[in-house]
Protein backbone atom coordinates (compact mmCIF):
# COMPACT_ATOMS: atom_id res chain seq x y z
CA UNK A 1 0.00 0.00 0.00
CA UNK A 2 2.89 2.54 0.76
CA UNK A 3 4.61 1.66 -2.13
CA UNK A 4 1.22 1.90 -4.45
CA UNK A 5 0.45 5.54 -2.52
CA UNK A 6 4.57 6.53 -3.43
CA UNK A 7 3.42 6.30 -6.90
CA UNK A 8 0.57 8.58 -7.10
CA UNK A 9 2.34 10.84 -5.06
CA UNK A 10 5.07 10.43 -7.65
CA UNK A 11 3.56 10.97 -11.01
CA UNK A 12 -0.45 11.30 -10.10
CA UNK A 13 -0.37 15.20 -10.77
CA UNK A 14 -3.46 17.28 -9.40
CA UNK A 15 -3.02 17.84 -5.94
CA UNK A 16 -1.52 15.02 -4.88
CA UNK A 17 1.71 15.30 -7.18
CA UNK A 18 1.79 19.07 -6.10
CA UNK A 19 1.79 18.45 -2.67
CA UNK A 20 4.14 15.44 -2.82
CA UNK A 21 7.74 15.70 -4.07
CA UNK A 22 9.17 13.87 -1.11
CA UNK A 23 12.73 13.79 -2.83
CA UNK A 24 12.69 17.73 -3.57
CA UNK A 25 15.28 20.26 -2.67
CA UNK A 26 12.98 22.26 -0.63
CA UNK A 27 15.31 25.20 0.09
CA UNK A 28 16.03 25.39 -3.75
CA UNK A 29 13.68 27.21 -6.09
CA UNK A 30 15.26 27.98 -10.29
CA UNK A 31 14.03 30.91 -12.24
CA UNK A 32 13.53 30.28 -15.90
CA UNK A 33 13.16 33.45 -17.76
CA UNK A 34 11.72 33.65 -21.10
CA UNK A 35 15.08 35.12 -22.99
CA UNK A 36 18.73 35.61 -21.02
CA UNK A 37 20.19 39.12 -20.94
CA UNK A 38 17.05 40.99 -21.45
CA UNK A 39 16.47 44.03 -19.10
CA UNK A 40 12.77 43.08 -17.95
CA UNK A 41 13.89 39.66 -17.28
CA UNK A 42 16.55 40.71 -15.26
CA UNK A 43 15.10 42.91 -13.44
CA UNK A 44 12.74 40.53 -12.50
CA UNK A 45 15.83 38.33 -11.19
CA UNK A 46 16.72 40.78 -9.13
CA UNK A 47 13.72 41.22 -7.20
CA UNK A 48 13.79 37.01 -7.39
CA UNK A 49 16.67 36.90 -5.64
CA UNK A 50 16.84 39.26 -3.01
CA UNK A 51 13.62 37.91 -2.01
CA UNK A 52 15.18 34.35 -2.04
CA UNK A 53 18.01 35.42 0.03
CA UNK A 54 15.94 37.16 2.31
CA UNK A 55 13.40 34.27 2.79
CA UNK A 56 16.28 31.48 2.91
CA UNK A 57 16.63 29.96 -0.72
CA UNK A 58 19.24 29.52 -2.82
CA UNK A 59 17.49 30.67 -6.27
CA UNK A 60 19.51 29.73 -9.25
CA UNK A 61 18.34 31.33 -13.15
CA UNK A 62 18.44 29.54 -16.08
CA UNK A 63 17.37 31.25 -19.60
CA UNK A 64 17.67 30.15 -22.89
CA UNK A 65 19.25 32.61 -25.67
CA UNK A 66 16.15 32.80 -27.72
CA UNK A 67 12.47 33.56 -26.46
CA UNK A 68 11.83 30.60 -27.72
CA UNK A 69 10.02 26.94 -26.71
CA UNK A 70 12.31 24.93 -28.65
CA UNK A 71 15.34 26.59 -26.55
CA UNK A 72 13.64 26.98 -23.15
CA UNK A 73 11.91 22.96 -23.46
CA UNK A 74 15.45 21.47 -22.61
CA UNK A 75 16.48 24.30 -19.78
CA UNK A 76 12.84 22.39 -17.95
CA UNK A 77 14.15 18.88 -18.56
CA UNK A 78 17.52 19.80 -17.06
CA UNK A 79 16.12 21.30 -14.23
CA UNK A 80 13.60 18.33 -13.59
CA UNK A 81 16.56 16.04 -12.54
CA UNK A 82 18.18 18.57 -9.97
CA UNK A 83 14.21 18.32 -8.42
CA UNK A 84 14.34 21.79 -7.07
CA UNK A 85 11.55 22.76 -4.82
CA UNK A 86 10.21 25.55 -7.03
CA UNK A 87 10.28 26.44 -10.47
CA UNK A 88 8.79 30.12 -11.46
CA UNK A 89 8.92 30.03 -15.35
CA UNK A 90 8.01 31.84 -17.62
CA UNK A 91 6.80 29.73 -20.57
CA UNK A 92 7.78 30.77 -24.11
CA UNK A 93 4.62 29.85 -25.85
CA UNK A 94 1.16 29.25 -23.77
CA UNK A 95 0.84 25.69 -25.49
CA UNK A 96 4.14 24.14 -26.31
CA UNK A 97 5.39 24.47 -22.76
CA UNK A 98 2.45 22.85 -20.84
CA UNK A 99 4.29 19.33 -21.45
CA UNK A 100 7.52 19.90 -20.03
CA UNK A 101 5.91 22.47 -17.13
CA UNK A 102 3.43 19.39 -16.50
CA UNK A 103 6.70 17.10 -15.95
CA UNK A 104 7.84 19.23 -13.33
CA UNK A 105 4.58 19.31 -11.69
CA UNK A 106 4.50 15.34 -11.97
CA UNK A 107 7.74 15.11 -10.03
CA UNK A 108 6.57 17.15 -7.06
CA UNK A 109 8.02 20.20 -7.95
CA UNK A 110 6.09 23.63 -7.43
CA UNK A 111 5.30 25.64 -10.37
CA UNK A 112 4.73 29.46 -10.64
CA UNK A 113 4.28 31.06 -13.36
CA UNK A 114 5.80 34.80 -14.01
CA UNK A 115 4.94 37.20 -16.41
CA UNK A 116 3.82 34.81 -19.37
CA UNK A 117 1.52 32.34 -18.75
CA UNK A 118 -0.12 28.32 -19.75
CA UNK A 119 -3.51 28.12 -21.72
CA UNK A 120 -3.98 25.18 -19.29
CA UNK A 121 -4.47 26.89 -15.81
CA UNK A 122 -4.00 23.22 -13.94
CA UNK A 123 -0.27 22.95 -14.11
CA UNK A 124 0.74 26.22 -12.18
CA UNK A 125 -0.45 26.65 -8.83
CA UNK A 126 0.27 30.37 -9.10
CA UNK A 127 0.45 32.96 -11.80
CA UNK A 128 1.95 36.53 -11.47
CA UNK A 129 2.14 38.76 -13.88
CA UNK A 130 0.56 42.74 -15.02
CA UNK A 131 -3.31 42.69 -16.28
CA UNK A 132 -1.51 42.75 -19.83
CA UNK A 133 -5.28 43.46 -21.47
CA UNK A 134 -5.29 46.38 -19.27
CA UNK A 135 -1.92 47.22 -20.66
CA UNK A 136 -3.02 47.15 -24.01
CA UNK A 137 -5.84 49.79 -23.12
CA UNK A 138 -3.66 51.85 -22.06
CA UNK A 139 -1.21 52.25 -24.58
CA UNK A 140 -4.44 52.79 -26.86
CA UNK A 141 -5.57 55.40 -25.26
CA UNK A 142 -2.16 57.47 -24.74
CA UNK A 143 -1.74 56.66 -28.18
CA UNK A 144 -5.17 58.26 -29.16
CA UNK A 145 -4.22 61.17 -27.02
CA UNK A 146 -0.83 62.03 -28.37
CA UNK A 147 -2.43 61.53 -31.71
CA UNK A 148 -5.20 64.15 -30.74
CA UNK A 149 -7.39 65.37 -33.37
CA UNK A 150 -5.31 64.06 -36.40
CA UNK A 151 -7.10 61.31 -38.47
CA UNK A 152 -5.03 58.64 -39.89
CA UNK A 153 -3.72 54.98 -39.79
CA UNK A 154 -1.91 53.00 -36.36
CA UNK A 155 -0.38 49.69 -36.60
CA UNK A 156 0.64 47.25 -33.63
CA UNK A 157 4.04 45.61 -34.06
CA UNK A 158 3.63 42.22 -31.92
CA UNK A 159 5.96 39.84 -31.15
CA UNK A 160 5.26 35.80 -31.34
CA UNK A 161 2.10 34.36 -31.80
CA UNK A 162 1.69 32.50 -28.54
CA UNK A 163 2.99 34.61 -26.11
CA UNK A 164 0.08 35.49 -23.80
CA UNK A 165 1.60 38.64 -22.56
CA UNK A 166 2.04 39.91 -25.86
CA UNK A 167 -1.30 38.80 -27.30
CA UNK A 168 -3.29 39.98 -24.16
CA UNK A 169 -2.10 43.73 -24.97
CA UNK A 170 -2.77 43.25 -28.73
CA UNK A 171 -6.34 42.19 -27.59
CA UNK A 172 -6.98 44.91 -25.24
CA UNK A 173 -5.54 47.38 -27.36
CA UNK A 174 -7.58 46.55 -30.95
CA UNK A 175 -11.02 46.68 -28.15
CA UNK A 176 -9.92 49.98 -26.87
CA UNK A 177 -8.71 52.18 -29.83
CA UNK A 178 -12.51 51.43 -31.60
CA UNK A 179 -13.15 54.17 -29.08
CA UNK A 180 -11.45 56.63 -31.30
CA UNK A 181 -13.12 57.53 -34.94
CA UNK A 182 -10.32 59.51 -36.05
CA UNK A 183 -8.34 56.24 -35.95
CA UNK A 184 -8.29 53.42 -38.31
CA UNK A 185 -6.50 50.48 -36.93
CA UNK A 186 -4.53 48.43 -39.59
CA UNK A 187 -3.96 45.47 -37.59
CA UNK A 188 -0.89 43.63 -36.19
CA UNK A 189 2.49 42.45 -37.27
CA UNK A 190 4.85 39.70 -35.96
CA UNK A 191 8.25 40.38 -35.20
CA UNK A 192 9.33 37.48 -33.49
CA UNK A 193 10.83 39.19 -30.74
CA UNK A 194 13.49 40.25 -32.63
CA UNK A 195 14.24 44.25 -33.14
CA UNK A 196 15.11 43.62 -36.80
CA UNK A 197 12.50 42.72 -37.84
CA UNK A 198 10.43 45.56 -35.90
CA UNK A 199 12.20 48.02 -37.85
CA UNK A 200 12.08 46.58 -41.02
CA UNK A 201 8.05 46.14 -40.65
CA UNK A 202 7.73 50.16 -39.81
CA UNK A 203 9.39 51.19 -42.31
CA UNK A 204 7.73 48.71 -44.65
CA UNK A 205 4.05 49.84 -43.73
CA UNK A 206 5.03 53.72 -43.76
CA UNK A 207 6.00 52.84 -47.79
CA UNK A 208 2.25 51.32 -47.78
CA UNK A 209 0.59 53.14 -45.43
CA UNK A 210 1.60 56.82 -45.80
CA UNK A 211 -1.35 58.09 -43.53
CA UNK A 212 0.55 56.04 -40.74
CA UNK A 213 0.36 58.65 -37.21
CA UNK A 214 1.09 55.80 -34.70
CA UNK A 215 2.77 52.74 -33.60
CA UNK A 216 2.14 50.34 -30.65
CA UNK A 217 4.67 48.03 -29.72
CA UNK A 218 3.25 45.62 -27.73
CA UNK A 219 7.35 44.93 -25.71
CA UNK A 220 11.11 45.86 -25.41
CA UNK A 221 12.59 44.32 -28.62
CA UNK A 222 9.83 45.51 -30.50
CA UNK A 223 9.96 48.95 -29.27
CA UNK A 224 13.43 49.41 -29.68
CA UNK A 225 13.82 48.27 -33.13
CA UNK A 226 10.39 50.20 -34.45
CA UNK A 227 12.54 53.27 -32.65
CA UNK A 228 15.02 52.30 -34.78
CA UNK A 229 12.59 52.26 -38.13
CA UNK A 230 11.00 55.24 -37.78
CA UNK A 231 14.44 56.76 -37.38
CA UNK A 232 15.57 55.40 -40.41
CA UNK A 233 12.80 56.45 -42.41
CA UNK A 234 13.21 60.27 -41.09
CA UNK A 235 9.95 60.08 -39.72
CA UNK A 236 11.38 60.08 -35.37
CA UNK A 237 8.16 61.89 -33.40
CA UNK A 238 5.94 62.18 -36.65
CA UNK A 239 4.71 58.83 -36.30
CA UNK A 240 3.82 58.86 -32.30
CA UNK A 241 5.51 55.62 -31.42
CA UNK A 242 4.03 54.08 -27.58
CA UNK A 243 6.13 51.32 -26.62
CA UNK A 244 5.80 48.69 -23.56
CA UNK A 245 8.67 48.03 -21.23
CA UNK A 246 11.46 50.60 -19.85
CA UNK A 247 14.64 48.93 -20.44
CA UNK A 248 17.29 51.50 -20.37
CA UNK A 249 17.07 52.43 -24.15
CA UNK A 250 13.64 52.73 -24.09
CA UNK A 251 13.95 55.28 -21.47
CA UNK A 252 16.87 57.17 -23.46
CA UNK A 253 14.54 56.70 -26.20
CA UNK A 254 11.77 58.22 -24.52
CA UNK A 255 14.32 61.37 -23.33
CA UNK A 256 15.25 61.76 -26.75
CA UNK A 257 11.83 62.05 -28.70
CA UNK A 258 11.82 58.51 -30.34
CA UNK A 259 9.29 56.80 -27.88
CA UNK A 260 6.58 59.55 -27.00
CA UNK A 261 5.05 57.08 -24.16
CA UNK A 262 6.15 53.78 -22.52
CA UNK A 263 4.00 51.30 -20.38
CA UNK A 264 5.95 49.97 -17.96
CA UNK A 265 5.74 47.19 -15.74
CA UNK A 266 6.98 46.09 -12.03
CA UNK A 267 9.60 43.05 -13.30
CA UNK A 268 11.10 43.07 -9.47
CA UNK A 269 7.77 42.42 -8.25
CA UNK A 270 6.78 39.92 -10.16
CA UNK A 271 9.86 37.92 -9.18
CA UNK A 272 9.65 38.80 -5.24
CA UNK A 273 5.88 37.80 -5.56
CA UNK A 274 6.63 34.42 -7.18
CA UNK A 275 9.01 33.82 -4.64
CA UNK A 276 6.27 34.57 -1.97
CA UNK A 277 3.87 31.99 -3.76
CA UNK A 278 6.33 29.28 -3.98
CA UNK A 279 7.31 30.04 -0.69
CA UNK A 280 3.51 29.66 0.55
CA UNK A 281 3.69 26.44 -1.43
CA UNK A 282 6.63 24.76 -0.16
CA UNK A 283 5.43 25.37 3.44
CA UNK A 284 1.36 23.67 2.63
CA UNK A 285 0.10 27.31 2.26
CA UNK A 286 -2.14 27.77 -0.19
CA UNK A 287 -0.86 30.00 -2.83
CA UNK A 288 -2.97 32.92 -4.94
CA UNK A 289 -4.10 31.54 -7.97
CA UNK A 290 -3.62 35.25 -9.86
CA UNK A 291 -1.73 38.11 -9.08
CA UNK A 292 -1.80 41.29 -10.98
CA UNK A 293 0.91 43.73 -10.42
CA UNK A 294 1.41 47.46 -11.81
CA UNK A 295 1.52 49.17 -14.83
CA UNK A 296 1.93 52.81 -15.92
CA UNK A 297 1.90 55.09 -18.65
CA UNK A 298 5.19 57.05 -18.79
CA UNK A 299 5.24 59.88 -21.07
CA UNK A 300 8.82 62.31 -21.24
CA UNK A 301 6.55 64.99 -19.15
CA UNK A 302 6.71 63.02 -16.27
CA UNK A 303 9.88 60.23 -16.23
CA UNK A 304 11.89 61.62 -13.65
CA UNK A 305 8.70 60.83 -11.10
CA UNK A 306 8.46 57.42 -12.48
CA UNK A 307 12.05 56.42 -12.26
CA UNK A 308 11.27 53.62 -9.75
CA UNK A 309 9.85 51.72 -12.89
CA UNK A 310 13.02 51.91 -15.05
CA UNK A 311 14.60 48.34 -15.44
CA UNK A 312 17.54 47.23 -14.81
CA UNK A 313 20.91 45.74 -16.76
CA UNK A 314 22.30 44.07 -14.14
CA UNK A 315 21.37 43.82 -9.99
O1 LIG B 1 7.35 42.56 -22.20
C1 LIG B 1 8.18 41.66 -21.53
C2 LIG B 1 7.36 40.49 -21.08
O2 LIG B 1 6.27 40.94 -20.29
C3 LIG B 1 6.84 39.71 -22.28
O3 LIG B 1 6.14 38.59 -21.86
C4 LIG B 1 7.95 39.32 -23.21
O4 LIG B 1 8.72 40.46 -23.55
C5 LIG B 1 9.28 41.17 -22.45
O5 LIG B 1 10.17 40.34 -21.78
C6 LIG B 1 10.09 42.35 -22.95
O6 LIG B 1 10.99 41.97 -23.92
Amino acid sequence: LAAASLLVTACGGGQIGQSGGGDVNKKSMVLIPGVAAEPFYISMQCGAEAEAKAKGYELKTQAPAKFDASQQTPIVTGVLANKPGAVLIAPTDDKAMAGPMKQLKDAGIKVVEVDTKLQDTSVALSSISSNNEQGGQLAADTLAKLVGAKSGSVLVLNTKAGTSTTDAREKGFAEQIKKYPNIKYIGQQYTEDDAAQAASKVTATLSSNPDLIGVFATNLNTGEGAATGLRTAGRTGQVNLVGFDASPKEVDGLKDGSFQALIAQDPATIGKLGVDQADDALNGKTPTREIPTNLVAITKADMDKNSQYFYKSSC
